[in-house]
């Protein structure tokens, strides 16, 4: 009788759970939503700006069928097949431009709404027609990542698909590409929602439990599956969480520094590694005062590498002074510093206790430093062998001696840092999934915590787990509010 009644319980919240995995997102703000958007139909150039072969402009909502018949003269509108057609002014008739015409009806579309695309010659006076001449039809510009924020609106990906789509479009290296690309096809969405679902499951169960010892004296192991699972999941949340902020440096590149004495050719590396002439090399010590960051793109991940100026003992004024301060603090706070030693200067002394210099003086962990050998041309061959038995690279800025081993050495570091988004498991990629996570372990704990005291109250504990769950809720989007999602989809671009 037990078991039915649970089974009962589990039903209607699986029923939940599917509603909420249909429109990942709350239901106020989707009856919101639609109400707007029944009377908002927006569009946007959805290609860049600037002179291309094609642009592509995209029109979605509930009047967009109306660009194709006024501006194409189409009329029996065939699903997702391309059609070449001239494209017109709705009022003065003119043709703008011939170009391709898709019909993409809701709820199969990207947005979930009717959509449709032009794709146009990218001339910039080709594209500014058309999207006057939508305006003419009393359709509004998108915001920036509305047609993002409509499909996560309808349901058609949660808020981390739609970050990662997002991702996508600013990735700039083959790693964070990868990254995103898992996320945008929902690695995170399934993590999260199985979590949740778990949750919600236990939920279930306790609160069928609860209804139900109420009336009968029976004796259950539903209170030990429950508690033991939590702790599972705590103990799988908290390894997720403690992952070194991997998949957030990976999406925002790894901030790495230049470090070492003046003139051992630290801005002569900076512009080798990002193929730039951007800092001044010069023969004259403590030429370097400013920090400059240039970024650059290393066996797939992106570096943000920045040259400091050259530490020494003994600064020449108080610019020099302020640019060493600079110059360390910009270390402490790398993701990896390299250091930069010149063969020119004698160096007797074993490269361990250098490390352990570093390490002491600045506060760097020794696993976070590589030792770049630099000037390596002017040694003579035997002494080249010397230092090949530390753990150093030897390149020559000069005459690019090394460069590949230099490249081939920073990979692997970075991919320490990083990991191997093709071969992990799913990793955090925005500050915003951390906090969360940590509040769904807050909650976690302190139901824990209660259940160890006899005869706890079962329905505060409750609390703590609807806690747990509503925080996962808040990074899938299944609970969100305008708030959120504006700060979300600011940052995208218009047209996405
Ligand atoms: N022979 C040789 N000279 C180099 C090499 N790399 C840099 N130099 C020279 O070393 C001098 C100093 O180079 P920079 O890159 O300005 O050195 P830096 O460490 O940035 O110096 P500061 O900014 O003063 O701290 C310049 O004259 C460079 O041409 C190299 O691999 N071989
Ligand atoms: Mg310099």
């Amino acid at each position: 009788m037990f078991q039915k009644f649970m089974n009962e319980k589990l039903w209607k919240s699986a029923t939940t759970l599917k509603k909420i995995k249909c429109f990942g997102s709350s239901i106020s703000l989707r009856r919101h939503f639609n109400e707007h958007s029944r009377c908002s139909t927006i569009y946007a150039l959805s290609s860049g700006y600037g002179k291309c072969g094609v642009a592509v402009i995209r029109i979605t909502g509930s009047k967009a069928s109306i660009a194709l018949k006024e501006m194409t003269k189409m009329t029996a509108l065939k699903p997702r097949v391309a059609l070449l057609r001239n494209i017109h002014d709705p009022e003065t008739k003119e043709v703008l431009d011939k170009g391709l015409c898709l019909w993409f009806p809701g709820p199969k579309s990207f947005t979930g709404e009717d959509s449709v695309e032009f794709h146009v010659h990218g001339g910039p006076a080709v594209v500014t027609s058309i999207l006057n001449a939508l305006t003419k039809l009393h359709f509004e510009l998108a915001s920036p990542g509305e047609f993002t924020k409509r499909a996560f609106l309808n349901g058609k990906l949660d808020l981390t698909e739609a970050e990662g789509i997002g991702d996508l479009i600013d990735a700039e290296t083959e790693k964070q590409r990868k990254q995103a690309s898992n996320q945008a096809n929902g690695s995170l969405h399934h993590l999260y929602n199985s979590w949740r679902i778990t949750l919600l499951n236990i939920l279930a169960s306790l609160e069928a439990y609860i209804d139900f010892s109420e009336e009968h004296d029976l004796e259950s192991n539903v209170l030990e599956n429950a508690k033991a699972t939590i702790q599972k999941l705590s103990i799988e949340i908290q390894q997720h969480l403690s992952d070194g902020r991997k998949g957030e440096i990976l999406r925002t590149g790894i901030r790495v520094a230049i470090l070492g004495q003046p003139n051992v050719g630290k801005s002569s590396l900076l512009n080798l590694l990002s193929k730039r002439d951007a800092a001044i090399v010069s023969a004259f010590p403590g030429t370097t005062r400013d920090v400059i960051e240039l970024t650059a793109n290393i066996c797939g991940y992106p570096m943000i590498l920045a040259d400091t100026a050259g530490i020494r003992n003994d600064p020449e004024n108080e610019i020099e002074v302020e640019g060493i301060r600079k110059a360390k603090e910009c270390c402490k706070s790398a993701d990896f510093v390299i250091c930069v030693i010149s063969a020119e200067n004698s160096f007797e002394s074993s490269f361990e206790e250098f490390l352990e210099n570093y390490k002491s003086t600045l506060g760097i962990e020794k696993e976070k430093i590589l030792i770049v050998l630099n000037k390596v041309d002017l040694l003579e061959k035997k002494e080249k062998v010397k230092y090949k038995n530390h753990n150093v690279v030897s390149i020559s800025c000069k005459t690019q001696e090394g460069l590949k081993e230099l490249i081939e050495a920073l990979g692997k570091c970075f991919e320490e840092i990083c990991g191997d988004p093709s071969m992990e498991n799913p990793v955090i990629s925005h500050t915003r999934y951390r906090n969360h996570l940590s509040h769904v372990i807050g909650h976690l704990d302190k139901y824990l915590e209660r259940t160890k005291v006899l005869n706890y109250d079962m329905a505060i504990s409750l609390q703590d787990i609807r806690g747990a769950a509503r925080e996962l809720g808040k990074i899938t989007g299944s609970i969100s509010n305008e708030e959120i999602l504006d700060v979300i989809f600011k940052n995208f671009c218009i047209g996405k």
